[in-house]
């Protein structure tokens, strides 16, 4: 749902312009240096990156998830380590709080991300559970007003830079499955928490994961999200959100590199005429077109549904399946038509063409995500 066409039409021209003039010049200095600039950190803060979807009452800008598609559709058309800066607190390191929170834990962290004075993150992933998340084995173990917490977690995007973590840990040790997990708000310097060393990366430089471990690390009783055993769930429909949201990255890298492959086969002759006159390139070129408009049309419908109140698990399931493999493609072709200069670090398709390869592992793999659909449709039989 689009509240207002002329203020969001506002927010998406600021937006693009700041993609355009300043985080795609600075792609390569993010390669390199491997961190976001801070004065473009500061530039994201001041723009309000940070709080897109934190309800206004707490300090963000209360996207409805039609708008915040659109916003993610432009944020994806440069180097996706800009936008996972920004992705937790408008996503998976404050949608619990968001969905699940009590007003008190809402106004102690929601402003904090909202301003981006502070990140959070998501720490569900365990070196044991990936995509059978229920498994997980972090415990939480109840000692008087606080809980002890114990486990490690991995591959946690922003973790290295994250002042909350919200942790799913078995508060229910007889409880094996998805109903002894329970969800919490860990704090930065709390005893027993440390970070492990930032993990090396086949693409997506800038964007930073760790492991986060726990021994014996108290937490506030008042930090849990929820009741005891609601922690998966919730994290299920923050990651319904999630998925629809990368879904629309998806469509912005693929949109950002249909524009360069067709600018340079515009410019690059061979056989006595530009590549785009070639019609094996032409091929490619309209394959990708043609995939990136089915995938921008489905994540918009399905985010028009979220806002309208549906459940939208299989069509969020469905976006990401179909968007994550679709700029798989997109990419692979990108590198095809660019030729031998595609696989020189100097064409930024190079770049990408590793970068997108994420999109179809994190937040669920293409795999996990074909099982929703076909759970879902049974349910719905
Ligand atoms: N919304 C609300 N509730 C949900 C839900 C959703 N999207 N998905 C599952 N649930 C509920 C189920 O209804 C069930 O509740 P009950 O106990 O009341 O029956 C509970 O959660 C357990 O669900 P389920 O039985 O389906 O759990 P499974 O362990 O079989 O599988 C999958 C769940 C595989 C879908 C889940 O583990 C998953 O998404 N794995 C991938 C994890 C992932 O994306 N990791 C990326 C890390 S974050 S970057």
């Amino acid at each position: 749902m689009i509240r207002d066409q002329e203020t969001l039409g506002q927010l998406l021209a600021l937006i693009e312009r700041f993609v355009r003039e300043r985080l795609v010049p600075a792609e390569e200095r993010l390669a390199e240096d491997e961190r976001v600039p801070e004065e473009i950190v500061a530039e994201m803060k001041q723009l309000g990156l940070f709080g897109l979807t934190i309800p206004e009452e707490y300090g963000g800008l209360g996207l409805t998830m039609e708008e915040e598609i659109l916003i993610a559709i432009e944020l994806g058309k440069t180097s996706p380590a800009f936008r996972s800066l920004i992705g937790t607190n408008n996503g998976i390191g404050s949608a619990a709080i968001v969905f699940n929170g009590t007003e008190e834990q809402k106004r102690k962290y929601l402003p904090k991300y909202a301003s981006g004075e502070w990140i959070g993150c998501f720490c569900l992933t365990e070196p044991e559970a990936g995509s059978d998340a229920a498994s997980l084995r972090t415990t939480a173990t109840r000692d008087g007003d606080r809980y002890l917490l114990n486990g490690t977690k991995r591959y946690i995007t922003n973790a290295p830079m994250a002042q909350t973590f919200n942790v799913m840990a078995r508060t229910d040790p007889d409880i094996q499955g998805a109903r002894g997990i329970s969800s919490f708000i860990v704090e930065r310097g709390a005893p027993g928490l440390s970070l492990g060393a930032v993990d090396r990366k086949m693409g997506q430089a800038g964007s930073l994961t760790c492991d986060v471990i726990f021994e014996d690390c108290p937490v506030p009783a008042a930090n849990i999200i929820g009741g005891e055993g609601e922690g998966f769930i919730t994290a299920m429909k923050v990651l319904d959100r999630g998925r629809l949201h990368i879904s629309g990255v998806a469509v912005g890298i693929a949109e950002r590199l249909i524009a360069d492959a067709l600018a340079y086969a515009m410019q690059r002759r061979q056989f006595g005429k530009p590549l785009a006159e070639q019609q094996l390139i032409q091929a490619m070129l309209a394959d990708s077109r043609t995939e990136a408009y089915a995938a921008r049309c489905m994540v918009l419908e399905t985010a028009r549904k979220r806002d309208a109140s549906e459940n939208v698990t299989l069509e969020s399931s469905a976006c990401k399946l179909f968007c994550a493999e679709m700029v798989g493609k997109v990419a692979d072709r990108a590198v095809q038509i660019h030729g031998g200069a595609g696989y020189m670090a100097e064409y930024a398709v190079e770049r990408f063409y590793r970068d997108v390869r994420l999109l179809r592992l994190y937040e669920g793999t293409s795999q996990i995500q074909q099982l929703v659909i076909a759970r879902n449709m049974m349910r719905n039989a």
